[in-house]
């Protein structure tokens, strides 16, 4: 072969969805021990037992018997919108064979005891929070996004939308979306008038995949209409025509023309924080630089002597009401940490007590043979 392996690369068809070193590791890892003839897909959108992959053309696939297991024992196994899957063709149609490993997950935690977690969406490099300048913004339901975003293993970037609707509120609010932002860079835009456009669209690099959160109504789709140009989204302004109000429900993964991938999460309106330490901590860095130097390692950040937190906002330096957020989605990650493992040791004793079965069973069809 004459072409380089970086050609190759750069000239395979799933490129433009996002194909990398990383993905094609991981599908050779599933291709070269199946017995099966597989290819490679990302999943557009999960669908009732099975899903619309992109193999780059458009095809729905079914679910094979193993993935369907693999799903019922832990629906965050099951392919979700952004995906790398291994498919075969089973006569006329498609099946997942396999789903690849993730290189991040945007995790709705699951609030009821036995409930699951759901994955929204899978390998995303970047998670868009949208806060509408005119209506706030809401510092709480910020950090809430961005503790999930960090808690993904993609980038958090807010945009601050709507900045033609908020007047000579505008500096204000985006100084007050600042100073929660942490680590996360922050876009002012409109996409009425087109400002800061230009900005955003030049960090959607093609084959990127972004994920798109906010409350309804927070200006998503106009953004994402506005950055490409066209209509790829339906937006609050076709509600109540004919059709009645309509709500996407469908997490979708669409492409831009920019060629950058872009999902938009409808109809959030508060996620729970998962019970992953890491989220909250990025999101409240500045609180984790206090707390390193409290005296005692294992400080509450209570009225113990020696708390650097507690100091800081004695001396202005720390808003109390961040502190009390911080400390509210601490004990929330925590809560669900416990709750995910308690789900976990139950499973496991399921498993066991299923395995002990076919065990029982096995031993009672085997003296039954003696006879
Ligand atoms: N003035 C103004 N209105 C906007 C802007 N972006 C969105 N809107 C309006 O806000 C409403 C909700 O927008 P939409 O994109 O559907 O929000 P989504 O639910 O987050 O997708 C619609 O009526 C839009 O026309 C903007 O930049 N400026
Ligand atoms: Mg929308
Ligand atoms: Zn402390």
């Amino acid at each position: 072969m004459s072409t380089h392996d970086s050609d190759a690369r750069a000239s395979h068809p799933l490129t433009p969805y996002g194909w990398s070193p990383r993905v094609e590791a991981a599908f050779d890892a599933v291709a070269l021990t199946s017995e099966h003839v597989l290819l490679p897909a990302r999943v557009a959108a999960a669908r009732r037992g099975g899903a619309e992959v992109l193999l780059p053309e458009p095809e729905t696939a079914e679910h094979a018997p193993a993935v369907r297991r693999a799903a019922r024992t832990d629906p965050a196994g099951a392919p979700t919108s952004g995906d790398w899957v291994a498919v075969r063709r089973s006569g006329d149609a498609w099946l997942v064979e396999a789903v690849l490993e993730r290189s991040s997950a945007l995790v709705r935690q699951g609030v009821a005891t036995d409930s699951h977690d759901q994955v929204l969406a899978a390998n995303v490099d970047a998670v868009l929070i949208c806060e509408a300048a005119d209506q706030g913004p809401n510092v709480g339901r910020l950090e809430r996004f961005l503790t999930l975003a960090w808690a993904s293993g993609a980038a958090p970037v807010v945009a601050v939308t709507k900045a033609d609707l908020a007047g000579d509120r505008l500096p204000e609010v985006v100084e007050l979306v600042e100073s929660v932002a942490g680590g996360a860079d922050v876009h002012t835009v409109s996409a009425h008038t087109g400002d800061g456009l230009d900005d955003l669209a030049r960090r959607l690099l093609p084959g990127s995949t972004w994920v798109l959160l906010g409350t309804s109504g927070a200006g998503k789709s106009s953004l994402v209409n506005a950055v490409a140009g066209r209509t790829l989204m339906d937006t609050g302004e076709i509600r109540g025509d004919k059709r009645g109000r309509h709500t996407t429900t469908r997490r979708q993964l669409l492409t831009l023309p920019g060629g950058a991938m872009v999902l938009d999460i409808p109809g959030v309106r508060r996620i729970d924080v998962p019970g992953d330490a890491d989220g909250v901590d990025r999101t409240f860095d500045d609180i984790q630089e206090f707390a390193e130097r409290c005296r005692f390692a294992d400080c509450s950040h209570g009225p113990e002597p020696g708390c650097a937190v507690v100091a800081a906002v004695d001396e202005g330096e720390l808003d109390a009401r961040r502190l009390e957020r911080w400390n509210r989605l601490r004990r929330e990650a925590e809560r669900n940490r416990s709750r995910a493992d308690r789900r976990l040791r139950e499973e496991e004793k399921r498993r066991w007590k299923a395995n002990d079965k076919v065990a029982r069973d096995a031993r009672r069809r085997k003296r039954g043979h003696a006879f």
